[in-house]
């Protein structure tokens, strides 16, 4: 089964979407297999977003995202990497399409609310970058069969 990396930004955590964002992904069916809230270091941040490592918005997208604690996750579901992209809507949120978390929330594109991998080695790299494997848990939900 499909995981992805989803994390509710210092934004969304100051602003009290952890709540319905988390609420949004579980009404789709997805089954949450680990969570916390953390504060990322530095060096994390850097290299979470090392593929942006040479554009000019770095030092401010690394300095926003330790400016306080995140709310990091994992989700599983068939095709959760890609319908998590869609739920998030577009990175900049004022393309970002009603009914999106972006869209719905967001007014910047330097504070856009969440973060969710964009590619199956994306998922991989970032799931354990973020967490270890105890943290994450395996288990049915009876509802699965449904979904
Ligand atoms: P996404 O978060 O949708 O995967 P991305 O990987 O292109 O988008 O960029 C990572 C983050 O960097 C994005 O969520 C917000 C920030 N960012 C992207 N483009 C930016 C810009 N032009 N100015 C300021 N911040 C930007
Ligand atoms: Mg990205």
């Amino acid at each position: 089964m499909e995981r992805t990396y989803l994390m509710v930004k210092p934004d969304g955590v100051q602003r009290n979407l952890i709540g319905d964002i988390v609420s949004r992904f579980e009404k789709k069916g997805f089954t949450l297999v680990g969570a916390k809230l953390m504060t990322i270091p530095k060096e994390l941040a850097e290299t979470h977003y090392g593929e942006h490592k040479e554009r000019p918005f770095f030092g401010e997208l690394v300095s926003f995202i330790t400016s306080g604690p995140v709310f990091a996750m994992v989700w599983e579901g068939e095709n959760v990497i890609s319908t998590a992209r869609t739920m998030m809507g577009s990175t900049n949120p004022a393309e970002a399409a009603p009914g999106t978390i972006r869209g719905d929330y967001g007014v910047r594109v330097s504070m856009n609310v969440i973060h969710g991998s964009d590619s199956p080695a994306s998922a991989e790299r970032e799931i354990s970058l973020f967490f270890e494997e105890q943290e994450l848990n395996e288990y049915d939900k009876v509802v699965s069969k449904w979904v």
